[in-house]
C-alpha cells in the first residue's frame, strides 16, 4: 500500500454503528493485504484454511499452521473470526466417507469422524472463533428436491444437518452457529433455506443465524429481491451475516447468468456502475442493521479474488472495494460516504 492511501477513512470504523466489516483471507493475502486488513476490517474468515481438506487432510493428520496464523493475527488486532466451514459437499476428503477397504463407511463411523473433527477444530479455537458456518450449501438450487444429494446426506440421512449443529454446540457452547448458502435471495431457494432453518428451530436445534453469501452481480439480484430475502430470514428471529460479499462486474446480461466469456475492460464507466451498485447495496444493508450483524467480503482487493476463476475460469473480475494496487475504488467511496 502506498502512502497515498493512508489517509482514507477506515471502512470498519465508519460501519461501527452498523455491523462488523469482514474479509476472507488466505495464507498469501494475510501478508500481501495486511495493511488493508488492519485498517479497514474488524472481522476475518479463512477463505480455505479451515475447510476439512485443508485443516484435516487425512484421518490422523491435522494441519493447523495456516489457520493458527490467521487466528493469531486476528487476536493481535482485536478482530472477530468467523469459522468457515464444517459440513460441506466440497473440499472434504473422499476418505471421510470410506472405510478401510475403500467401501462406503457406515453412518456410525462417519458420525464419529464428524464428532472428532468438530471437537478438535472448535476446541482448538474456542477462545478465538465466535461463530461457525456449521453447514454450507445443503439445499438444492432448483427443481423439486429439497436437500442436496451429498455424501453427508447419503451416509447420515436427512437429519445430518441437525446432528452437525448439535455436535458443534456441544464442542463450543458459546459459539454462534450458522447455516450458510449462495443464491440465497432467489425466490425458490430462499424459501427452501427458510424452511430448513424454520424446521431446525422447531426441533430445538442450536442454530443462531443464517449466512447469506452475497456472491452478487452488477444487475442481479435486484435490490428488492435481496430485501425480501433479508426480511423473510429475519422473521425467523435469527441473526443474519452477509458472509461472502463480492459483486462481479459481469452482470447477468442477456440472461447469461454472468457466464459470458468476454473479458470486459475495467474502465471508468464500469467503475461507476459498480460504485452505484455498492451504494444501493450498502444503503439497504444499513437500513437492516438491526438484523445484520456482520458483512464479510470474499477477499480484500481485486488482485486476489476467486471471481477471476468463477463462474468463468481465467476471466479477470473486479468485484471488491480495493483495486489491484490496493487503492480505494469508486465503490469504496460510495460505501463510506453517506
Ligand atoms: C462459496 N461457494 C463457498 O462457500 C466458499 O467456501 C468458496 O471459497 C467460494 C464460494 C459458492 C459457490 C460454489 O462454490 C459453487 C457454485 C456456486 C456457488
Amino acid at each position: 500500500m502506498t502512502d497515498t492511501y493512508r489517509n482514507i477513512p477506515s471502512l470498519s470504523e465508519r460501519y461501527r454503528p452498523y455491523f462488523r466489516i469482514g474479509a476472507a483471507v488466505n495464507a498469501k493475502s494475510l501478508n500481501t493485504h495486511r495493511d488493508l486488513l488492519v485498517t479497514h476490517f474488524n472481522s476475518v474468515t479463512a477463505e480455505n484454511e479451515m475447510k476439512w481438506e485443508e485443516i484435516h487432510p487425512e484421518q490422523d493428520r491435522y494441519e493447523f499452521a495456516k489457520a493458527d496464523a490467521l487466528v493469531n493475527f486476528a487476536r493481535e488486532h482485536g478482530m472477530f473470526v468467523r469459522g468457515h466451514t464444517l459440513v460441506w459437499h466440497n473440499q472434504t476428503p473422499a476418505a471421510v466417507f470410506l472405510d478401510d477397504l475403500g467401501q462406503t463407511a457406515t453412518a456410525a463411523v462417519v458420525e464419529r469422524r464428524l464428532e472428532e473433527h468438530v471437537a478438535t477444530v472448535l476446541g482448538r479455537y474456542h477462545n478465538d472463533i465466535g461463530c461457525w458456518d456449521v453447514v454450507n450449501e445443503a439445499v438444492v438450487d432448483a427443481g423439486t428436491g429439497f436437500l442436496r444429494d451429498s455424501r453427508w446426506l447419503q451416509t447420515l440421512g436427512d437429519d445430518y444437518i441437525a446432528k452437525a449443529f448439535r455436535i458443534a454446540h456441544q464442542a463450543a457452547p458459546d459459539a454462534l452457529l450458522f447455516y450458510n448458502d449462495y443464491n440465497e435471495t432467489k425466490p425458490d431457494k430462499s424459501e427452501r433455506i427458510y424452511k430448513l432453518v424454520a424446521g431446525l428451530l422447531d426441533e430445538g436445534v442450536p442454530i443462531h443465524g443464517i449466512g447469506m453469501q452475497g456472491h452478487w452481480m452488477l444487475d442481479d439480484p435486484a435490490l428488492d429481491e435481496i430485501e425480501r430475502a433479508i426480511d423473510r430470514y429475519a422473521s425467523l428471529g435469527v441473526r443474519l451475516h452477509i458472509t461472502e460479499l463480492d459483486v462481479s462486474v459481469y452482470g447477468n446480461v442477456h440472461g447469461t447468468g454472468g457466464q459470458s466469456q468476454e473479458v470486459l475492460p475495467y474502465d471508468d464507466e464500469l467503475a461507476k456502475r459498480l460504485a452505484e451498485r455498492y451504494r444501493s447495496l450498502f444503503s439497504l444493508l444499513r437500513a437492516r442493521k438491526d438484523v445484520i450483524e456482520s458483512v464479510t467480503f470474499w477477499g480484500v482487493a481485486d488482485d486476489d479474488t476467486w471471481r477471476d476463476n468463477f463462474p468463468v475460469r481465467g476471466r479477470k473480475d473486479w468485484p471488491l472495494l480495493f483495486d489491484v494496487n490496493h487503492g480505494p475504488k469508486q465503490a469504496f467511496w460510495s460505501v463510506v460516504e453517506f
